[in-house]
C-alpha cells in the first residue's frame, strides 16, 4: 500500500497547538455563562444557552465527558429517561427504547456521546481537565461574577499554585450530588446567605418533579442545575433515572437566557 501523509515537524506542531489554545482562553477568558461539570444537566444546559446564542464556556475536571451517565446504574450501561425528556433526546439523536408508556431505556455511551456532540455543535466551548475551585465576586449589588480554574492535575499534584480568572454574567454549577461551586460560595461569600441543607435518600418518584421545579438562581449570578438543585435544596435523590438532569439542564438554560437578554 502506497502512503502519502503529509510531513509536519515538532515545532510546528507545538506552535499550532499553543497559539489555538491560548486564542480560545483569551477570547472565553470573558463569557457570558460558565458551567462547571460536563454530566446531563451542564451538557444539556449548554446545548441551549449555546443554542440561543450565549457564549458559553464549560470546565470539566475530568478529560471525559457525561459525568455519572458513563458508569450507567452501577455499572450497567443502561439508563431510565421518563417523559418528557425524551424529548430533548430526540432532538440529540439519542435512539430510545420505550419499555412503558412514557418511560425509556438508553445506552449509556450513546447519550453521553450525542449530548455532548449537540453541545459543541450547538457552540458551546467545552474545556476538559480543568477544576473549578472558587469564585469571583462583586457588591453593589452583591453577586457572583466567574470563576477561579486550576487544572485538575495541578490540583491532584497538590502543587502550591495560584488559579486564573474567568469572568461570566452567569456560572452554573453542575457538578453533581457535591455542589462543589455553591458550597464554596456558601463558605467563602457569607454575605449572600446560601444555607446548604443537603440532599435526603432516594425517594426517584418525587425527587425528578422537585429537581426540575428547584433549578435556578440560588444568588445574583449564580445558579444551580442538576444534583447540585438537591443538596442546595435539601430533595431526595433518584438513582439513575435521568429526565430531570436534562429538564434541569434546559430550565437553567431558559432562566439564564431570560435573565441575561432581558
Ligand atoms: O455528577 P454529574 O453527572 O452531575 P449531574 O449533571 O448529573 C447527576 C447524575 O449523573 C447522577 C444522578 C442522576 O440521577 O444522580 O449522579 O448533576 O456530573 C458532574 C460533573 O462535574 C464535574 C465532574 O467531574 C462531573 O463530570 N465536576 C465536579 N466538580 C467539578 C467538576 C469542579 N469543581 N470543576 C470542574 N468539574
Amino acid at each position: 500500500m502506497e502512503v502519502k501523509i503529509k510531513q509536519v515537524d515538532e515545532v510546528k506542531i507545538s506552535r499550532y497547538i499553543i497559539k489555538e489554545t491560548m486564542e480560545d482562553w483569551y477570547q472565553f477568558v470573558e463569557s457570558d455563562v460558565v458551567i462547571v461539570g460536563a454530566g446531563p444537566s451542564g451538557l444539556s444546559a449548554a446545548y441551549y444557552l449555546a443554542k440561543a446564542g450565549l457564549k458559553t464556556l464549560v470546565f470539566e475536571r475530568r478529560l471525559s465527558f457525561g459525568g455519572g451517565i458513563g458508569g450507567g446504574a452501577m455499572l450497567f450501561h443502561k439508563l431510565i429517561i421518563e417523559k418528557p425528556a425524551d424529548e430533548i433526546l430526540r432532538e440529540v439523536n439519542v435512539r430510545l427504547k420505550e419499555v412503558e408508556e412514557g418511560v425509556y431505556v438508553v445506552d449509556s455511551a450513546e447519550f453521553m456521546a450525542k449530548l455532548a456532540t449537540a453541545a459543541i455543535d450547538a457552540g458551546a466551548k467545552i474545556i476538559h481537565g480543568v477544576t473549578v475551585d472558587d469564585v469571583i465576586f462583586r457588591e453593589n449589588p452583591l453577586r457572583v461574577a466567574g470563576v477561579a480554574v486550576e487544572w485538575t492535575a495541578t490540583q491532584m499534584a497538590s502543587l502550591h499554585v495560584d488559579p486564573i480568572f474567568i469572568s461570566a454574567k452567569a456560572v452554573v454549577d453542575a457538578t453533581g450530588h457535591d455542589a462543589e461551586v455553591i458550597s464554596v460560595a456558601a463558605r467563602k461569600i457569607p454575605e449572600l446567605g446560601i444555607v446548604i441543607p443537603g440532599e435526603k435518600s432516594a425517594y426517584s418518584e418525587r425527587a425528578e418533579e422537585l429537581t426540575v421545579i428547584n433549578t435556578g438562581k440560588v444568588a445574583e449570578g449564580l445558579y444551580a442545575a442538576g444534583m447540585a438543585v438537591t443538596e442546595v435544596k435539601g430533595l431526595p435523590r433518584m438513582g439513575p433515572i435521568f429526565g430531570a438532569m436534562l429538564l434541569s439542564g434546559k430550565a437553567v438554560a431558559e432562566e439564564i437566557t431570560k435573565d441575561l437578554l432581558k
